[in-house]
C-alpha cells in the first residue's frame, strides 16, 4: 500500500467478450456501449510470438535503423537493465516495430475492424505501444509517474477522461462519419496492472460531458501554451480536488466511469468519441499481477480507417512515412504530415535518410500501409 495513498475511485468492469465472427453484435454493442470487447483478436500462438517480437525491440535486436527514441541494453530477464533510453509510457519507436506490424496485419485484428466499420477495406494508423514496467526497475519514468498519482484533481488516478470525437475524420468529405480505434493488451490488464479507463455510454454525450466539466474549470483563454505543462498552468480547478469531483460529472449524467478487466489478445474497440484514459495501476509492483520482474502493461494502440477516406496523395506519404519511420497518429493533422512527408523523403527532394524501403515489406504490410498501390502493382 505504500504507493497507494487514497482508494480509487473507480470501479473495475469485465467487459462482454463478442466472437470477431458476430459483426453483428460488434455492431450494436458499439452503437449502445461506445466500446466493445472482441474475444482472442490474437490468439495464443500470436499472442507469445508477439511478445518475443516486442523483446527484440526492446532489447535493441531489431530495426537497429530506426530513427527513434528507444530502450537501450534492456535485457528481458533482468528488470534492473530496464532504465536506459526509454522511460513508462508511450513508446514512439515502436509504431513500425516487428512486433506492432505483426499484430497489425494479424486476420483476427483486422476482421476486428471490419466488422465495427462493416467495411473490408482499411488502412493502418502508425500508432505505437504504451509499455508500463513495474517499481522494481526503479526507472525514472515509473517513479516519476508514482509520484504524480493520486492527482489533486481532474484527473482521478490517471490521465484526464477524454474524448477523441472530431479529431479523427469524423467530419471529412462534409459527411458525419463514425471511427474507431483499438487497445490490444499483451498481458492480462485490470485494475491491478493499470488499465484502460472507460466511460460506457459516453459518446452519445460528449457536449454534455464537456459542459460539466468545464463548469470545473477556470481557464486564461488568451494565454497561448505551446507545451503541454503550459497548457495545464493555464487551467485552474474549481472545486475542493477531491477526485470523486471528476467521477461526479459523469455519475450526475446517468454514467459510470469503471477500468476494464482485459485478457491479453483480446481487443477492445472504441468509437472515437467514448471518454476513455490510461489509469494507474493499484499494485505498481506488479506482485499481484505479471509478476514483479515482468513488464507491468504492454498494449498495442491500434488505428484503422476506411481506405475511401484517403486522398491518393496521402496514401503515397504514408509509404514514405513508413520508409522514413514516421508515426501517423489517428489524429493527426492529415495534411500537415502529408506535406512534411513530402518535403522530407529524397524521393521527392528532401533529405531525410530513409531507414527502410515500402517495396521490401510482405504484401500484408504494404495493403495496410497503401492498397491502391499494392493492388495496382499484383
Ligand atoms: O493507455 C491507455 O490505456 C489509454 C491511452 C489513451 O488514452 C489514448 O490512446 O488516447
Amino acid at each position: 500500500m505504500r504507493y497507494h495513498k487514497k482508494p480509487f475511485v473507480l470501479g473495475e468492469i469485465t467487459p462482454p467478450r463478442f466472437h470477431v465472427d458476430d459483426a453483428a453484435g460488434i455492431k450494436a454493442q458499439l452503437e449502445v456501449e461506445g466500446f466493445v470487447c472482441i474475444a482472442e483478436c490474437l490468439n495464443a500462438e500470436e499472442r507469445d510470438y508477439a511478445r518475443d517480437l516486442l523483446w527484440n525491440h526492446l532489447g535493441g535486436d531489431e530495426c537497429s535503423q530506426m530513427t527513434q527514441t528507444r530502450p537501450v541494453g534492456w535485457k528481458r530477464n533482468d528488470v534492473t537493465t530496464w532504465t536506459r533510453g526509454h522511460g513508462d509510457g508511450l513508446m514512439t519507436s515502436t509504431c513500425h516495430c516487428d512486433s506492432m506490424w505483426f499484430a497489425r496485419t494479424r486476420p483476427g485484428v483486422i476482421a476486428g475492424f471490419q466488422a465495427a466499420y462493416q467495411e473490408q477495406d482499411l488502412t493502418a494508423a502508425f500508432d505505437r505501444m504504451s509499455i508500463n514496467l513495474p517499481t522494481a526497475t526503479q526507472n525514472e519514468g515509473v517513479l516519476q509517474r508514482l509520484a504524480s498519482t493520486n492527482h489533486a484533481h481532474g484527473r482521478l488516478n490517471m490521465q484526464e477522461l477524454h474524448t477523441h470525437k472530431n479529431s479523427y475524420y469524423d467530419e471529412r468529405n462534409g459527411a458525419p462519419f463514425t471511427d474507431f480505434y483499438s487497445i490490444i493488451p499483451l498481458w492480462d490488464m485490470n485494475q491491478g496492472t493499470g488499465a484502460t479507463a472507460i466511460v460506457p455510454g459516453s459518446h452519445k454525450l460528449v457536449e454534455e460531458i464537456q459542459e460539466m466539466r468545464a463548469r470545473n474549470w477556470e481557464v486564461e483563454e488568451d494565454v497561448k501554451s505551446s507545451t503541454k505543462k503550459d497548457w495545464w498552468a493555464t487551467r485552474k480547478w474549481v472545486g475542493e480536488g477531491e477526485p470523486d469531483e471528476d467521477a461526479e460529472q459523469f455519475t450526475s449524467l446517468g454514467l459510470t466511469p469503471c477500468v476494464t478487466n482485459v485478457k491479453a489478445g483480446d481487443m477492445v474497440i472504441f468509437d472515437t468519441a467514448l471518454f476513455h484514459a490510461g489509469c494507474a495501476a493499484a499494485d505498481p509492483t506488479g506482485v499481484t499481477g505479471n509478476g514483479t520482474d515482468q513488464l507491468l502493461r504492454a498494449v498495442y494502440i491500434m488505428g484503422m480507417t476506411p481506405t475511401r477516406l484517403k486522398t491518393s496523395r496521402e496514401l503515397h506519404a504514408r509509404r514514405l512515412a513508413y520508409e522514413l519511420d514516421l508515426p501517423w497518429y489517428p489524429d493527426h493533422d492529415h495534411q500537415r504530415i502529408t506535406e512534411q512527408v513530402f518535403s522530407q523523403h529524397t524521393s521527392q527532394g528532401g533529405d531525410v535518410r530513409s531507414v527502410r524501403q515500402f517495396s521490401e515489406a510482405s504484401p500484408e504490410v504494404q495493403l495496410l500501409i497503401d492498397p491502391t498501390f499494392t493492388r495496382a502493382n499484383t
